[in-house]
């Protein structure tokens, strides 16, 4: 049993002025592993006047002393892997697989930003003016559950290389991975103040980082309902906003595809991360004439998906988070039911000896529309609808019908074919052929997927504010 009773504020472990707890249980077991003491909105407020004031020095620094700080980072990150994937799939139900993709992850942020460190220019010329690339100040960073670290590495090395300082205010329910990446930060020695952690309660940290006026911007990953609330109380000091929320992600496989390698990669795209990924492809379009082809192919591949032990490296799909998680996830597969769709594998209940935890069956629906909720609503859990289609326009229509646009894939033998189809998904990131993260190139949603984008030139110039001075002639 852990107790984690610190959080960080101005280069320090300090005991919050919160003096509530709260329990961390095992998705695996349901076994308590631990308890974190939770902070308020004073220890909120003293976390950002450390930022402000560390902004004062910090968004000085030049860009090759914010490389070196970065390079600190990842090389303390880089002794610590495999501390990190284990308290991964312990406190959260990560797959080992999926947590060393995360691992990967965490570091790429790293080298992305100083490659744009490298590459940018934090004055240009516009007209006739010089345009300033400033930091923008002190950046709430609010994060949920899933690949948490992974989170806290790509929005914090971002703000770093703009020259912000940040609060970051993880989930309570990451709190012992929260610790494991705070260690590795505390020992990159950066300046007093840059980044401050609150482990606490949305409704409580998260709600004053939304309201204090000495943030300047907010970075969230999360639910879209969370946002909206953030979005409503940030507007109210005009802070910028950059969410990455929800998805229903469509994955569209053309008639002319090799289904022996499409059906694969979209149970592996639709139970990633054990389901619980705003990425997810939970939405397969395939052609009509392809059903029978289609759901033998699902009955031969789902069985590589173990579902267990995540420490397992075999494992494919973990238990959900949390018992509330797999509640909602159970009620969805009912919804499915009643709605009219059909079964093709899996279901309702805990797989077969893994009664503990908070297993789902990985579970695939065909006769699916897309007005169903099972196809409309983003679930967090490894539940896939399968939608068929009689043309490549309506595969398009069905793609874009939906309020999300995160992320979409599709797959095709004609590589320009499948450009031009993805080309018409209202997404913010279209997989050609397979599964990849490129962080030099922009991630982000189309409509309520979000607002902004992170990663690459867009996503640093979302840390930073243009000053343009002109000299008449
Ligand atoms: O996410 P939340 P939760 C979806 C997924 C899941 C559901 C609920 O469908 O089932 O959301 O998960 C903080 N002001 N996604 O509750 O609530 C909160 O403490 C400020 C999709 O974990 O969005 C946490 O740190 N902050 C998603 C963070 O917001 C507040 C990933 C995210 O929590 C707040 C996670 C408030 N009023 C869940 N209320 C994705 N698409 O990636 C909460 N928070």
């Amino acid at each position: 049993m852990k107790t984690i009773d610190k959080i960080y504020i101005n280069g320090e472990f300090v005991t919050p002025n919160g003096t509530e707890y709260f329990n961390l249980i095992s998705p695996t077991t349901n076994e308590e592993l631990g308890q974190v003491r939770l902070g308020n909105t004073e220890d909120t407020q003293n976390a950002i006047e450390a930022a402000k004031n560390a902004f004062k020095t910090f968004s000085k620094t030049t860009a090759s002393e914010r490389i070196q700080y970065l390079k600190n980072i990842k090389s303390v990150i880089e002794k610590r892997k495999d501390d990190f994937i284990n308290i991964m799939t312990e406190e959260y139900g990560g797959t080992f697989q999926f947590a060393s993709v995360s691992y990967d992850y965490m570091l790429k942020s790293f080298d992305s930003a100083i490659n744009l460190l490298n590459s940018y220019s934090f004055i240009k010329t516009m007209g006739e003016s010089e345009v300033q690339m400033t930091p923008i100040g002190v950046v709430g960073i609010i994060i949920p559950w899933n690949s948490s670290n992974g989170f806290i590495c790509s929005k914090l090395s971002t703000a770093i290389a703009a020259g912000c300082t940040t609060v970051i205010k993880p989930s309570e329910m990451s709190a012992q991975q929260t610790q494991l990446i705070l260690e590795c930060l505390h020992e990159a020695n950066l300046p007093k103040g840059v980044f401050n952690i609150v482990n606490g309660l949305g409704e409580i940290v998260g709600a004053e980082i939304s309201r204090n006026p000495d943030i300047a911007k907010i970075s969230f990953t999360g639910s879209t309902n969370v946002g909206k609330i953030i979005a409503k109380e940030a507007v109210n000091t005009m802070k910028r906003v950059t969410l990455e929320l929800g998805g229903k992600s469509p994955n569209i496989i053309l008639d002319d595809a090799d289904f022996s390698k499409a059906i694969p990669l979209a149970l592996g795209a639709a139970f990633m991360n054990s389901g619980q990924a705003c990425i997810a492809g939970t939405r397969l379009l395939i052609p009509e004439d392809k059903l029978n082809q289609v759901k033998s192919l699902i009955k031969e591949t789902i069985p590589n998906f173990i579902t267990g032990d995540p420490k397992n490296p075999n494992t494919a799909v973990g238990p959900m988070v949390s018992e509330k998680q797999f509640n909602r996830v159970q009620d969805y597969i009912q919804t499915g039911i009643n709605e009219g769709a059909e079964i093709l594998s899996g279901g309702l209940g805990k797989p077969e000896g893994l009664e503990n935890g908070n297993f789902v069956k990985p579970t695939v629906f065909i006769n699916v529309n897309n007005h169903m909720r099972i196809a409309r609503e983003e679930i967090f859990g490894p539940v896939l609808s399968i939608i068929t289609y009689k043309t490549e326009e309506e595969a398009i229509e069905i793609a874009n019908d939906t309020t999300y646009g995160l992320q979409a894939y599709v797959s095709s033998s004609d590589s320009k074919r499948a450009y031009t189809v993805a080309s018409q998904i209202n997404a913010g990131r279209v997989q050609v052929n397979g599964i990849g993260h490129d962080p030099m190139a922009p991630f982000g949603g189309f409509k309520q997927s979000g607002i902004g984008r992170e990663f690459g030139t867009i996503g640093l110039e979302a840390y930073l504010e243009p000053r343009a001075l002109i000299q008449p002639k």
